[in-house]
């Protein structure tokens, strides 16, 4: 692997950063923790959480799930008039303006960067090669509060989620030989399995990463049987969303899905490595109500939150065209949508241009 050098100095960067952003949060109040969803986001918020109770703070994880986001008018709502003292913003993106005004923030986050993110710190694996994931920057962010190897596993939950368990790091490695790779896979999917339900609410995964002293005592936890109850619902919805055909355009192979469960990331990155010359987008018209929920993947190598870009219809927000430039999506309102196929060469009803042309000529 090489620059060892580099990554010790990311290492104590970090943590540095981290203290030093601390020391502007208000001691007398409790530390608010925005995540995301996923085994990356869940494992970094709870390590967070876990470290600034070691040190004696108190820290509350707020799960952003479903439809919602942290830099959004209905989340300053919520959060405003409570007596937060700092906020942390973990694996959600970065954005130009602040969360909630006047509060200290600090952004953990390993995504393409958007913008500066104002006034808040910024904790970003992005600069570095390989970039790490947020859990990874939350585990040195930790570890400037005090010893918490015990809780590297935590580190290796978001790891092996977003990068796969021979991910290159150190960190990863030291983790898979106290708790074999796989405790910590099986973590990874029954983790990853209740924010893909039809109700989606994660809160189940994150109060088992919570209380657990590693994988394997994860695993033995009664609370894990609702994770195993998730999984099977999510199989199912996997099993019949497999059976769709892609409709195959010039640049797009199109997989129409209709299902509340979130299976169309998985769909994509089945269909991306059969469709080697296309870009794969799984979308889905039954996951939240007046949206259309995709995601897009490609073997082509193509920059696909470029091509997000140069296809976007009128009318996205910031939920459009974020993460990595392989493994990208976004959430389109209704009235968005036939604009979308006509920008990717389909018709309205999801028929390949080409195709549509023909049959009309
Ligand atoms: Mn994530």
């Amino acid at each position: 692997m090489g620059g060892g050098k580099m990554v010790e100095a990311g290492r104590s960067a970090t943590r540095a950063i981290f203290a030093e952003a601390l020391v502007r949060f208000d001691p007398e109040r409790s530390v608010m923790i925005l995540t995301h969803n996923d085994a990356d986001g869940l494992s970094a918020g709870c390590l967070l959480a876990r470290a600034l109770a070691r040190a004696g703070r108190t820290a509350e994880v707020r799960i952003v799930g479903r439809g919602e986001g942290a830099w959004t008018e209905a989340m300053r709502a919520e959060l405003s008039g409570r007596p937060i003292g700092g906020l942390i913003v973990a694996d959600l993106g970065s954005r130009e303006d602040e969360v909630l005004a006047g509060v200290p923030t600090i952004v953990v986050d390993h995504h393409v960067p958007i913008d500066a993110a104002g006034a808040a710190t910024v904790i970003s694996g992005y600069g570095e090669d390989p970039i790490p994931t947020s859990s990874l920057l939350a585990y040195r962010c930790a570890q400037a509060r005090g010893p918490v190897d015990d809780l590297l596993w935590l580190a290796a939950v978001g790891l092996i989620g977003d990068l796969g368990d021979k991910a290159p790091f150190a960190e990863l490695v030291e983790a898979k030989k106290r708790e074999t790779g796989t405790a910590l896979r099986e973590v990874v999917s029954l983790v990853n399995a209740p924010r893909r339900t039809a109700g989606g609410d994660a809160a189940p995964a994150l109060a088992v990463l919570m209380t657990a002293t590693g994988a394997k005592d994860a695993l033995a936890r009664p609370k894990i049987e609702a994770l195993r109850a998730a999984r099977e619902e999510v199989k199912a919805a996997v099993e019949a969303a497999k059976k769709v055909g892609p409709r195959v355009g010039a640049d797009v192979a199109l997989v129409l899905l209709d299902t509340p469960c979130q299976v169309h990331p998985l769909i994509a990155q089945t269909w991306r490595t059969r469709l080697k010359d296309k870009i794969v987008i799984a979308a889905n018209l039954g996951y939240r109500e007046g949206h259309v929920h995709f995601a897009a993947r490609s073997a082509t190598g193509r920059n696909l939150i470029d091509y997000l870009r140069d296809v976007a219809p009128p009318g996205i927000d910031d939920s459009y065209g974020n993460g990595h430039e392989q493994a990208t999506g976004g959430a389109l309102p209704l009235a968005s949508w036939p604009v979308f196929l006509r920008n990717i060469g389909f018709d309205a009803d999801g028929r390949p241009a080409k195709a549509a042309a023909k049959e009309a000529a």
